[in-house]
């Protein structure tokens, strides 16, 4: 059976008018006016019109709706308000039917709920606002590598690992031939360690947190975008970071301007330098609505919340006490309560963190002990900082959680082809 084409429906103009093309792609629309059947065909460029008589007039007509076909026919000009030319049939061969009813329309005309989507999710890719959104993720990822790739090497670091990165929480642990094994919650030994020879490294993969938390953003597989960068301090990161934020919408903005109409979202690249607030500010602002948080205390979604009303859009919270970040993160001079650290909140949503990184082992080695942790588990990760390690600072930053920002969607599920929660493990 022949199925290749000659074209996609985005590379056919006006020009063409009088040649013969031989498209492929599936049946979006049928209609029956007397003798002629008009087709709306699409395919993952575009849809055009296909207008079918005679014996290809009767082929299609007995086809039901999102099956694949190949077209065979000639550009010619068109009455259609809706296209500038149409595809006479002269041949019509059905190449895969698709069952009727489908399961879900991914014409969106009858609604399905998110699950019911998720649950059908390769078809939900012909909905032309879930394709828009992964087309928008698409650029999203080749403006992260165009940005970081300048300055940056990537890296690809192990996701089956011996020992926790993060600390003991929330790992999964699977069996590895007799032996305990986690997935990686993310790259960080590695990333820090690569600094040693590498200098500056980025990393975007997949990471997992077993974290029973059922909401709109936290999922237990997520991609993470990671950068580490020797000589490096937290503030310099900061602005690595606001710099890549800022890229990556002005390249939605202007490439996705299709797709984002057809989410539809309207997306301005933001005002740079982002605002900084601290830790302290956002205890104030917490605790002028009738808190009492004191110094020390972490700042939970509902917190967050509130700081996220004063400042709605991309905003840096720094000087976190040292007790509430991961033992990697250094004190600062003079202060050692306070942490050379940051995260960068979008209203109360938590984008990324990240921080100035301890360098010396034997630091690090007693805020494991602090934190409760075993060094014995990091002897191979302290060894390392003994082979001459450069001071470095570095940040991570969720992806789908950015995604989300990026498409105007407040669940991280919308925008993650195969979303894994505590309750999802298929499709
Ligand atoms: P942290 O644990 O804050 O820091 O994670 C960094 C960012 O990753 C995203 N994220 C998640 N997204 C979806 N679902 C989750 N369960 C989830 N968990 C985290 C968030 C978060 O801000 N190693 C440090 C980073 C560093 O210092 O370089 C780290 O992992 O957007």
């Amino acid at each position: 059976m022949e199925f290749t084409k000659s074209h996609d429906v985005a590379d056919l103009e006006e020009s063409m008018i009088g040649n013969h093309v031989t498209l492929g792609g599936w049946i979006e629309d049928l209609r029956k006016m007397g003798k002629i059947v008009f087709v709306t065909l699409r395919d993952a460029s575009g849809r055009c019109q296909i207008v079918a008589k005679g014996q290809a007039g009767s082929d299609i007509s007995s086809m039901s709706r999102q099956s694949v076909i190949r077209v065979h026919g000639t550009l010619q000009a068109t009455k259609s308000h809706d296209f500038d030319f149409e595809v006479n049939a002269g041949s019509v061969q059905l190449l895969t039917e698709a069952v009727h009813p489908l399961p879900v329309d991914p014409m969106g005309r009858l609604q399905s709920n998110i699950d019911t989507r998720l649950n059908h999710r390769a078809l939900d890719m012909r909905n032309p606002r879930t394709s828009a959104i992964f087309r928008i993720r698409h650029t999203a990822l080749q403006s992260i590598r165009n940005y970081l790739a300048k300055r940056y090497i990537e890296i690809t670091t192990p996701k089956i690992i011996g020992s926790a990165s993060e600390g003991g929480a929330n790992l999964f642990s699977l069996e590895y031939f007799g032996r305990t094994a986690y997935l990686a919650q993310s790259p960080q030994l590695y990333k820090e360690q690569m600094t040693l020879g590498l200098e500056r490294v980025f990393e975007v993969s997949n990471f997992y947190r077993a974290e029973n938390s059922n909401t709109g953003r936290h999922l237990t597989e997520f991609t993470s975008v990671d950068i580490e960068a020797a000589f490096m301090d937290y503030t310099d990161v900061m602005h690595t970071l606001e710099t890549l934020i800022y890229k990556i919408m002005q390249d939605v903005q202007h490439t996705c301007i299709s797709q984002l109409s057809s989410i539809p979202h309207h997306l301005t690249a933001p005002a740079t330098p982002f605002e900084v607030i601290t830790y302290e500010d956002a205890l104030r602002e917490v605790n002028e609505h009738g808190h009492k948080l004191k110094f020390g205390d972490d700042l939970q979604d509902a917190h967050l919340r509130i700081v996220g009303e004063n400042h709605p859009g991309f905003y840096f919270l720094t000087d976190w006490p040292m007790s509430l970040k991961p033992f990697y993160i250094m004190g600062k001079d003079g202060n050692p309560e306070i942490s050379k650290s940051f995260d960068l909140q979008y209203g109360h949503l938590e984008l990324s963190s990240g921080g100035t990184r301890l360098h010396n082992a034997d630091m690090i080695k007693e805020r494991l002990i602090q934190q409760g942790l075993n060094p014995e588990q990091f002897t191979e990760h302290l060894g390392v900082f003994k082979c001459g390690m450069p001071p470095h600072s570095g940040w991570g930053m969720g992806l789908d959680r950015l995604m989300t920002i990026l498409t105007g969607t407040s669940n991280v599920r919308e925008v993650v082809l195969y979303p894994r929660d505590p309750v999802r493990l298929l499709p």
